[in-house]
Order: C-alpha cells, then structure tokens, then sequence
C-alpha cells in the first residue's frame, strides 16, 4: 500500500513526465490525468507507463475533474494542464482562456467539493511578470502580462490564492521561469534550435528561421524544476514562490551555443522570419530565486550550456538512430512552420528510445 497519491494533470506534457518520474521514485501512487485524443499521445511516458494509473478528464468538463478527483482522492494534486504555447493564444484566445485560466478554477472546485484537505499546486508562469516593471522579478513584482496566455496564467494565479484564503485549502502557486529538456514540445524556441542544429548538422535541413534573436529568457531544466513544484507541496504552510536560475540569456546566445555544439557556426544558417514575432513580446525575463532558495532548500542542478548542450546531444542521438532504422522521411524539413502550425507538442521519440 503506498502512502500517498498523487495526481497529475497535464501528465503527457513534459513537466508531467518528469513529475511522474520523481514521484514514483519517492514511493507515491502516481495518478495521471488525460483527456480523450484520437492518438494515444503517451511518447514522454513510454518508460514509466506501467507504473502510473492513467484516468480520462478534461479541464473543460467539470463533472470529469469532479469524479476523478472523488475516484483516486488524492493527498496532492499537480495542475500542469494547459495550452501552454504563447504564440497559439493569440490565434485561440478564448479556448486558451478555458482551459489555461477557468480550468483552475474547475480543479479548485472539485477539490474543494470532494477532498479538500489535498493539498493543491498551480502551474504559474513568468509570463505573468511580461512587460516586467521590476528586475529580477520576484514573488512580490506585480504581474504585466502580454499574451492571452499570460492573462489566462494571472487569472489562474489568483483564483488558487483565492481559494487558499477563502476556503484555507493548502494551495499554491509555483511562478516558474522557462525550462526546457530534451522533452520539451518543438515548437518552443530552445527545442527548435537545438533540434534545427542537429538536423543541419546531419545534412536534413539548410537553415532556421526565427523570430525575435535578442529576447531574454531565464532558461533551467525541467528535471530540477518538478523537484521544487514537490517541495512547495511538503511545507507546514501553503504560499507562492518564484522558481528560476537567476540567469538570463538571449535566443541569439542559445544559437551561438547549440550550433557551436555541432562545430558550426549560426550566422550562417539562422534567418530572421518576421512570422515568428509576436504581437507583444516579453523582451527580459530574470527570476529572483532567493525565497525557495532560502524555504525550500532549492536551487537548480544544470547550468543554461549544460541545458543546450544535453538537448543538442539528444536530438543528434535520435535523429542518428532514425537515419540508422529507416525511420527518418523528409529531406527538406517542414519544422520551421511548427510553431505557426500545431498547437500541440510535437516530441518525436521512436519505440525503446528513452528521453
Ligand atoms: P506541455 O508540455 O505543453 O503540456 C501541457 C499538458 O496539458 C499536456 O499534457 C496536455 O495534454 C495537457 N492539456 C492541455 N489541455 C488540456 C485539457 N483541456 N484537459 C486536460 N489536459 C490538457 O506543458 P509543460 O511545459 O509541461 O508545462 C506544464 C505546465 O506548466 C503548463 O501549465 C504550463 O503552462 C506551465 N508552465 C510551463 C513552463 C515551461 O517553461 N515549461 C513555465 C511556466 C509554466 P495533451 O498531451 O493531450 O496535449
Ligand atoms: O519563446 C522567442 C520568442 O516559445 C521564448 C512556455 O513554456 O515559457 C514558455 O513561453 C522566446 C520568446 O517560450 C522564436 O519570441 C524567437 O521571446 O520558447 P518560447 P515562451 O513564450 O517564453 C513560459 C514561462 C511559459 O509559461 C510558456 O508556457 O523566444 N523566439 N524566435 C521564438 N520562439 C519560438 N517559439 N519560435 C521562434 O522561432
């Protein structure tokens, strides 16, 4: 019998992976829900699969967030669902708005009805902090947001601060700064450039098109950011923290170090494409970390070029065994188009590879 369950929405996604992972490592009864898709999309779980319960529910359904939670009544709850892709809120704005921002509000509610004493995390984001009024941003800085994205992220914040002082539920909000891994969907800029490398590398693609070069991100490693999300959960008392490395760097460095990985030079192979600039950007993102630093004990493992260079080295990997196994297909690659295209995470991981 294990002593505590969990659930986690969200789980297909990349931080629900690495979630599952580490809470199976710690003995809990892992409960991962999904919603309902034509196409089992479990390629981030292949390897741990059998070791977690996989339930259907939908962030837009309330009655299915209600019995999921009534069925497993789990001790913590880890809310990583959402659209979570900046560039597909503008095109899908009111659908980014169900399920990013009132979602939380769904997952509030039938905790609150059916378990209340399980303790609760929301996945905030610096996209909050957008037109930053303060630097670092910390846990105090008032939020800006840019996107519907963000503005949906703001409203899910405040509804778990809400709940936590209107119904004294333990809820919490994690306001995490960008994190990245091999996992991470393509479509995002750090997996689009390290897997564009590869891919040139290998002779599969002439160039990269990308947007903004000189945005500023506090880029870390998802591994170390779940550990954090798990540690606000394991506190006496429930509150918010800021989780990020305190670095920050541009996309144009991301490319200077991804393709100096491969022994080539960006310059020449990234093109600017005004497709990709975004309405409003979020120019500078830096995270002040000191409070879970000094409260949780937390701090990240991998440095921003150690971060590049693993993703480097595992796109390089994989394409290799596609190229060796017949998998691989098209010369000319369509991926530039990804981020204009799919809403969806678009991790290729073939049958026995693992991430
Ligand atoms: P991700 O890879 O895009 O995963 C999102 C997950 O949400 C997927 O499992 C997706 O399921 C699920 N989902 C989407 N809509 C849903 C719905 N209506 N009902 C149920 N599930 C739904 O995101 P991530 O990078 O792991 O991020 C996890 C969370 O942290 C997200 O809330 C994100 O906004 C937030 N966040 C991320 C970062 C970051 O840098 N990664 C930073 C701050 C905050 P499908 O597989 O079916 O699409
Ligand atoms: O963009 C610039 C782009 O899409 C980062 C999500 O996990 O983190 C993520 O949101 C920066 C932006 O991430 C391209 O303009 C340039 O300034 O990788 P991204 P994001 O928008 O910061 C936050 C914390 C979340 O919460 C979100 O869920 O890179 N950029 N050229 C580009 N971005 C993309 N995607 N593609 C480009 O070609």
């Amino acid at each position: 019998m294990k002593e505590k369950t969990a659930l986690i929405t969200g789980v297909t996604g990349q931080d629900g992976s690495y979630l599952a992972e580490l809470l199976l490592s710690m003995d809990y009864r892992v409960v991962g829900m999904v919603r309902r898709t034509s196409t089992i999309n479990f390629d981030r779980l292949r390897h741990i699969q059998d070791n977690i319960e996989i339930v259907q529910g939908d962030l837009l359904d309330q009655s299915s967030m209600m019995d999921v939670v009534s069925q497993f009544q789990p001790d913590e709850v880890y809310n990583l669902a959402a659209q979570s892709f900046v560039p597909t809120s503008w095109q899908q704005p009111v659908l980014t708005g169900e399920f990013t921002a009132l979602g939380v509000t769904r997952i509030l509610e039938a905790i609150r009805h059916v378990r209340p004493s399980a303790r609760f995390y929301q996945a905030s984001s610096s996209e909050q902090f957008g037109k930053v009024v303060e630097v670092p941003q910390k846990e105090t800085t008032p939020f800006y947001p840019r996107s519907p994205y963000g503005v949906a992220k703001v409203y899910g914040h405040w509804i778990t601060v809400n709940y936590r002082e209107s119904y004294d539920m333990f809820a919490v909000s994690g306001i995490l700064f960008n994190h990245e891994s091999p996992r991470r969907g393509l479509e995002f800029v750090t997996h689009k450039v390290t897997h564009a490398a590869a891919r040139i590398k290998l002779g599969l693609q002439d160039e990269l098109r990308v947007g903004n070069l000189d945005a500023r991100r506090d880029w870390g490693f998802a591994g170390d950011y779940v550990r954090a999300m798990w540690l606000m959960l394991q506190q006496d008392n429930p509150d918010d923290y800021v989780i990020a490395t305190g670095e920050t760097h541009t996309v144009q460095e991301l490319c200077e170090i991804a393709f100096a990985r491969v022994g080539l030079d960006w310059k020449q192979y990234v093109v600017i494409d005004p497709r990709y600039v975004r309405p409003a950007e979020v120019d500078l993102l830096i995270g002040d970390p000191s409070k879970a630093r000094s409260k949780l004990n937390w701090a990240p493992a991998v440095s921003f070029y150690d971060l590049v260079h693993m993703m480097v080295d595992s796109d390089l990997r994989e394409l290799q065994d596609e190229i060796r196994y017949g998998w691989h297909q098209p010369k000319k690659s369509t991926d530039v188009m990804l981020d204009k295209t799919v809403t969806g995470s678009l991790v290729k991981t073939e049958p026995g590879t693992q991430k």
